[in-house]
């Protein structure tokens, strides 16, 4: 192979002691924000093959990452330490001792073992889902005893809504690419929202709720499952593990494991929040969590009865994240076409507003499971202005 790429990846292979000639390479598509490679590998030895995950880190979003590879060592040895994955992920060295290497150009690259496994970046199986929330909780359980002063904030205020929010409308007034008039309706929608999902941090300010050390990117795609059990195998994408709320972990899977369609479907009827799904996340989830006997680890009254308003609060973050994006000139998120960052914010926004119309159920689903499977049938909307509103 003679290309530029793999020569770039072959140094750096080299720098963090790769032994052996590379013999081709994939680019994984899936991952909004990093660029991932799988590079193979033949040992000059006994002529095994042998593959690696290199990865150039994007540092327009982690403007410091040396403090993710920080974080990074912390917790995979925390996770390692416990024997309880299947698979652990594993970051090379490089002669210096350093878990990354900066290259010529610049670039900042890490390089991890490659494990084979399947993800879903969408799935309608039920006990897939079941199975991916069991994997976070498990995750959430390995890290309940981390010491969180250990862990650096990768993104400052990465989860708080109200500053992302309060950036939007600043982006808006600003309007540097002349976008905003566009998108009356998307921005009227997410006004109207605005005093529900910044309700999780008004009730942390409080002292309501606690932080924990939480993934705070818990797509479901974040987790591999062996390719014939699929059984969950890891958790993956540790960038931004800090502290956090479970409630934001609960809300970002679900709001990837409950959309029926691709998280920039354009086809906005395809896009609906599948309470099925929903129910088996939870299942796995909360299930999990629940099992535990510590009072610290278990989930407490207000972090059960807040887990719904963490989904409709990711779903309408992010929203506000992709079409900020789109009026500043896609700059943050990868895109793959022009307008592709819009496209991203109205599904979310369908999608919330599909969860303001279930937002009942969804509340009385994860009451269901957290009391071991007692029906309740009273549970009121949260805000019942929210019901049946269209973006
Ligand atoms: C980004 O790169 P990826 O796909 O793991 C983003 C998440 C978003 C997600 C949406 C550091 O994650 O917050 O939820 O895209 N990660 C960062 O797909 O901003
Ligand atoms: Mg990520």
């Amino acid at each position: 192979m003679t290309d530029r790429i793999a020569a770039e990846l072959a140094e750096v292979c080299a720098a963090f002691r790769i032994e052996g000639e590379l013999t081709g390479y994939e680019i994984i598509t899936t991952g909004n924000i990093n660029t991932t490679y799988r590079v193979d590998f033949r040992r000059s030895g006994d002529g095994t093959e042998k593959s690696y995950i290199a990865q150039m880190v994007n540092t327009y979003v982690f403007k410091n990452p040396l403090l993710i590879m920080s974080n990074i060592d912390h917790v995979t040895e925390h996770i390692r330490a416990k024997g309880t994955d299947k698979a652990c992920l594993h970051f090379h060295h490089t002669d210096s001792g350093a878990n990354h290497y900066s290259n010529t150009h610049g670039c900042f690259w890490r390089l991890c073992n490659y494990i084979d496994s399947v993800t879903y970046d969408i799935c309608n199986d039920p006990e897939i889902l079941r199975r991916a929330g069991r994997a976070f909780g498990e995750f959430q359980m390995q890290l309940s005893d981390f010491d969180a002063s250990k862990l650096h904030e990768t993104i400052p205020d990465f989860h708080n809504t109200q500053k992302r929010l309060d950036r939007l409308f600043d982006d808006i007034r600003q309007d540097p690419c002349g976008r905003a008039g566009a998108v009356r309706e998307e921005i009227e929608y997410i006004d109207f929202l605005r005093s529900t999902v910044t309700e999780l941090g008004e009730l942390l300010a409080k002292g309501e709720l606690s932080l924990r050390v939480t993934h705070n990117d818990t797509k479901v795609n974040n987790v591999l499952f062996e390719r014939h059990t699929a059984e969950p195998l890891t958790v993956i994408d540790l960038d931004t593990v800090m502290p956090g709320l479970v409630m934001h972990d609960f809300g970002d899977a679900v709001r990837s494991a409950a959309n029926t369609a691709a998280e920039d479907e354009r086809d906005l009827s395809a896009v609906r929040f599948d309470l099925d799904l929903y129910r088996a996340f939870s299942e796995g989830f909360i299930g999990r969590i629940s099992r535990v006997s510590s009072a610290a680890q278990s989930l407490t009254e207000r972090e059960i009865d807040t887990m719904a308003l963490g989904a409709l609060t990711i779903t309408v973050e992010l929203a506000s994240r992709f079409l900020d994006d789109w009026l500043t000139g896609d700059r943050y998120f990868k895109t793959a076409y022009d307008g592709h960052n819009l496209d991203r914010a109205r599904c979310q926004l369908r999608l919330a507003s599909d969860m303001t119309a279930k937002y009942g159920e969804m509340r009385s689903i994860v009451k269901e499971i957290a009391s071991g499977g007692r029906k309740f049938f009273t549970v009121k909307l949260h805000k019942p202005v929210l019901i049946g509103q269209q973006p």
